[in-house]
């Protein structure tokens, strides 16, 4: 099998380190495709284009990284690092949705720095994705405390780790969520103690 993906995508990453967690290296090749060029090869792998896609071993691609990563901790039959089925799994669905719906807005954001030169950025777009930012960065600053956070790696945890950790550097300078959020970036700084974590960081544009 093989993941692709760019090194710098949160969500590659995201498969990325699951892939390192379930110790998947050898059964599973990793390729650094390009993405958002004309005549890119890897529209022949994933039509989409889009980062990450699994290619399986019957030629199947997967796409999205909450496919993959199911797919990547379900392969030995020992889920470790999805929430158990029913209700019991509740709590960590709720903060791994929010973990993820702040990661779509911050790339929502950083894509306006990353694809758009300043005069035509849009400055609706970017206040809009900062203010949410910053009342995420909020209520994280308190959920980090909690269970789903603070116990073994899971999925809300390495989603979380993505929304942060590394990308310090290069994003927008006024992502300013250290502010006053100790347990946060505490957080964050022990999260980055996993090899997992440490061989992901992304790569800057
Ligand atoms: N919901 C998708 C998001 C994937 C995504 O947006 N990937 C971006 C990179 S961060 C991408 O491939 N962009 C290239 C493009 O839009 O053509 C997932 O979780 O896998």
């Amino acid at each position: 099998m093989k993941l692709c993906s760019t090194l710098g995508s949160p969500y590659g990453r995201i498969a990325r380190i699951v892939r390192l967690e379930k110790g998947l290296e050898d059964r599973v090749s990793f390729e650094v495709v390009r993405t958002r060029i004309e005549n890119n090869p890897y529209y022949d792998v994933n039509p989409s284009g889009r980062v990450p896609s699994l290619v399986l071993e019957d030629r199947r691609v997967l796409e999205e990284s909450t496919l993959i990563c199911w797919y990547f901790d379900n392969i030995d039959g020992n889920p470790t690092l999805h929430p158990a089925d029913g209700m019991l799994g509740l709590e960590a669905r709720r903060i791994e949705a929010m973990a993820r719906s702040m990661l779509d807005g911050t790339s929502l954001w950083w894509r306006e720095y990353l694809y758009r030169p300043p005069e035509i950025r849009s400055d609706k777009i970017i206040k809009h994705e900062r203010q949410r930012a910053m009342r995420l960065a909020d209520i994280f600053e308190k959920e980090v405390q909690n269970e789903i956070l603070s116990g073994p790696l899971n999925m809300a945890q390495i989603t979380l780790a993505c929304v942060f950790h590394g990308r310090e550097d290069a994003g927008p300078d006024d992502f300013l969520w250290q502010e006053r959020r100790t347990y946060l970036r505490d957080w964050v700084e022990r999260i980055g103690h996993h090899t997992s974590i440490q061989q992901t960081v992304p790569a800057h544009a």
